[in-house]
């Protein structure tokens, strides 16, 4: 039964669709709001006026006058938006039979196919969930040609074999599309977007190749709701921030205003009034239920980022046919004139009327069509039905972080030989870091002279890294750890950045995915709280929903951690980690002296170059200038900086700790401020004829776990000295990783209290103190 033959009443999805494909055409309508949709758009195509004209027009010709797109694309885009409809039609028929995960469509949305015909296929894009018919264009675009309808199925039935995610979630994505996944997060992508399009041209200037043509445009589209997100209006901002200095940025963003925001309504005119005046960011607008419209200026704004390389605004108006996702009944919050205003505007019969008015097609034809579509679509469907999913923890988690330690290690050893005296790379040839402080031969150093001296050589034999943040550049950083950085490699690679971390770390994610290696600084471990989405949504993800075919190549340093003398209060003397511990995949890494911070950071920078690791940097700040370790001008704190043909050597591989001592009545694990106030403990505890050993355990994720079983057992008596809180802290971890190991000792632990750090002496009486750590280490010995 064919819809333009028989009637209003459109093919209803197949009720028990086999391998073979759908079986019966009558059953399995799931939800009246789409059929009536649905009805509507059939009754309204078959009311359309055929076009008057004596001559049928040539492909070629403009779909109307003075539009840019031919009858042949039109249709070609057509075909995409109609596929995309019953795709989502496809997504709540497979749901409402347990073979579907997903309904969140893009019916109301199918304009922005038009938005792919504007672009270039290796313009990279970071798309709105309502993307559809964008990524059904895309694939047509791809040679070979993509089958981009069962790409998407794949995605809704969670399929193993989807393309992108593998299963994981539906996203829309594909390297070969130059489509970049996206979380669900309202507006998270949009601080990598500016930092994309911002890389891109940074990579350029210092020439190095990024995986997109020098010309690119980075587009990025996003909901009407979207636009009031803090992290839409930082990363807008920042856009705008960038381009009024100069800056080159070809970034086109897109806001699919449906006027809606699941159900709370965009007041009328808002995204026009908060988007067209921004400085620097040029504003464009079209109707999305007019594909030529759309397609004409899409195309004008995409020329003028392109040439100019400065961003635009475009704005679409469309509508949301259907609820926000199939389980949403909007008739709870729309009134049915509402509903059947939106019909009214579906992008479908929008270029139905545009391809009938031009005498492309007869409204049968059309009908036709659409059935044809619908028939290829349902086939597709009920074939993935049954495809295989993801079926062991293993199989979920492969992508998380995949790591290649090996490589790593022969990474820095390779560096090393290629340094060894009379090769080009050695001490000799290598750029003076800073001119007044840390010395510039090899020596004795401080934790922030050491991070410094790495930093500068780090940058010198990697020509993409790059140092970034609040206070980094000029200043050299809050405490002068990156102090002589920029006057050594220039400001193309190390600037300052405007105050807002969400677009300090989607610099960071939109640098990595074009290749470059950032090393952006969040100025204090509270303000990481402050963006802590776009590591925790974002970079850890990326791996996971891409099955590893996107990387997050970053390391963020956080100066952070207590102890400054009372100095500073809560905000610069945070202690809490658990917000970062628990993100899968992570790598945490927390050195407490300089001869480690410099091995530490070397193996996350090679890291994050070879694996696309994500690494957190922690640098305790109270040992940053800390040079003793006993007495006042013992020099105990002090470290040995390597010169590059020793860093094989002294290579630190993630998840290894650092034992000092042999002691075999006590072993104390720790890490950061905890290794000296616990060194410092252990040799008063020594006076009294306990020995103890001292585990640093320098990754706090992933934990040493060899290394930390191994010197419980050494002495079968374990006391962790934790300098985070006692509730979400490191401690919790350790005791519970030794419990689950079987450790059949005695464990203590002394941790900070749960508080907050007060200003001046009082900050003491809620910290981890060097007395605590003894009396509780004698309690555990005398027991
Ligand atoms: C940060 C965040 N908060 C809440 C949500 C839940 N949520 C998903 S979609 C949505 C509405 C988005 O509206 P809009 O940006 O207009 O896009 P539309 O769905 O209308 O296309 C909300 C609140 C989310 N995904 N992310
Ligand atoms: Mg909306």
């Amino acid at each position: 039964m064919s819809v333009a033959a028989a009637g209003p009443e459109p093919r209803s999805l197949p009720a028990d669709a086999g391998p073979d494909g759908p079986q019966s055409a009558t059953a399995g309508q799931n939800s009246p709001g789409e059929d009536i949709a649905e009805q509507r758009l059939v009754r309204a195509i078959r009311e359309l006026s055929a076009g008057q004209l004596a001559v049928k027009p040539a492909a070629y010709d403009p779909i109307q006058p003075d539009s840019g797109l031919s009858i042949a694309r039109a249709l070609e885009l057509f075909d995409a938006q109609m596929a995309c409809r019953h795709l989502d039609l496809a997504a709540r028929w497979l749901r409402a039979r347990g073979a579907g995960y997903y309904t969140i469509g893009s019916a109301g949305h199918e304009g922005n196919a038009a938005l792919a015909a504007a672009l270039r296929l290796t313009d990279p894009a970071l798309l709105h969930y309502r993307s559809g018919a964008f990524y059904l264009v895309r694939a047509a675009q791809a040679s070979p040609r993509r089958d981009g309808v069962t790409d998407v199925l794949l995605g809704l039935v969670a399929a193993a074999a989807e393309p992108i995610a593998g299963g994981r979630h539906k996203v829309f994505g594909h390297p070969e599309l130059h489509v970049i996944p996206q979380t669900s997060t309202i507006a998270s992508h949009l601080p990598r977007a500016v930092g994309l399009a911002f890389s891109v041209e940074r990579a350029a200037k210092l020439g190095l190749d990024t995986p997109w043509p020098r010309d690119c445009v980075v587009i990025s589209s996003f909901g009407d709701a979207s636009v009031n997100h803090s992290t839409a209006a930082g990363a807008l901002n920042t856009a705008s921030w960038c381009a009024y200095q100069g800056l080159p940025l070809p970034l086109l963003l897109v806001c699919e205003d449906n006027g809606l925001g699941i159900s709370v309504r965009t007041p009328s005119g808002w995204v026009e009034s908060t988007s067209s005046r921004r400085p620097k960011i040029k504003y464009f607008a079209a109707d999305g239920a007019d594909l030529a419209q759309t397609y004409d200026v899409a195309t004008a704004a995409a020329d003028w980022v392109r040439e100019r390389r400065s961003p635009a605004f475009l704005h679409v108006r469309v509508v949301r046919i259907g609820g926000h996702a199939g389980t949403d009944v909007e008739s709870a919050y729309r009134s049915p004139a509402e509903i059947a205003a939106d019909t009214a505007r579906d992008p479908l019969l929008g270029t139905a009327r545009l391809l009938v008015t031009a005498g492309a097609l007869t409204p049968a034809e059309v009908l036709d069509r659409y059935e044809a579509v619908k028939e290829r679509v349902l086939a597709l469907a009920a074939k993935v039905a049954g495809a295989p999913r993801l079926a062991t923890a293993e199989q979920v988690m492969a992508p998380i972080a995949p790591r290649r330690p090996a490589i790593v290690a022969a990474n820095l050893a390779a560096r090393s030989r290629q340094a060894l005296p009379g090769q080009p790379r050695g001490w000799q040839r290598r750029p003076r870091p800073a001119p007044s402080e840390p010395p510039e031969s090899p020596g004795v150093m401080t934790l922030a002279q050491g991070i410094n001296r790495t930093l500068a050589d780090e940058m010198a034999d990697r020509p993409g890294m790059l140092v970034f943040g609040e206070d980094v550049a000029r200043k050299g950083g809050v405490y002068g750890v990156t102090r002589g950085l920029l006057r050594t490699f220039g400001s193309g690679r190390v600037f300052d950045s405007p105050l807002d971390e969400q677009s300090i770390l989607g610099m960071a994610l939109g640098a990595g995915l074009a290749g470059l290696l950032p090393v952006p600084e969040i100025q204090y471990l509270a303000y990481f709280h402050n963006a802590a989405d776009q590591i925790r949504g974002e970079a850890a993800t990326l791996s996971f929903f891409s099955r590893a075919q996107y990387r997050n190549p970053l390391v963020v340093r956080v100066p952070g951690l207590a102890y400054q003398q009372g100095f500073g209060g809560h905000f610069h003397n945070d202690n809490g980690l658990a917000a970062l511990r628990d993100i899968p995949g992570l790598v945490v890494a927390c050195p407490a002296r300089s001869d480690d911070a410099s091995a530490m950071l070397r193996t996350c920078l090679a890291a994050a170059e070879l694996d696309g690791s994500v690494c957190i940097f922690l640098e305790p700040i109270a040992l940053y200038h800390e040079r003793d370790l006993y007495e006042a001008g013992d020099g105990g704190w002090l470290t040995q900086y390597e010169p590059p043909d020793r860093w094989g050597a002294t290579h630190v591989p993630i998840g290894r700790g650092r034992l000092y001592g042999s002691g075999q009545d006590l072993t104390i694990i720790t890490f950061g401020n905890g290794v000296r106030l616990s060194l410092r403990a252990a040799r008063m505890l020594a006076v009294d004829g306990i020995a103890c050993r001292v585990l640093d355990l320098r990754w706090l994720a992933p934990l040493p776990y060899e290394d930390l079983l191994r010197a419980a057992a050494a002495t079968g008596r374990v006391l962790v000295a934790d300098e985070t809180r006692r509730t979400g802290g490191i401690s919790e971890t350790v005791i519970t990783t030794l419990v689950d190991a079987g450790f059949t000792g005695r464990v203590a632990r002394v941790a900070s209290q749960d508080s907050f750090l007060p200003l001046g002496d009082a900050t003491a009486t809620v910290l981890l103190s060097e007395g605590a750590i003894e009396d509780a280490a004698r309690d555990l010995v005398r027991a």
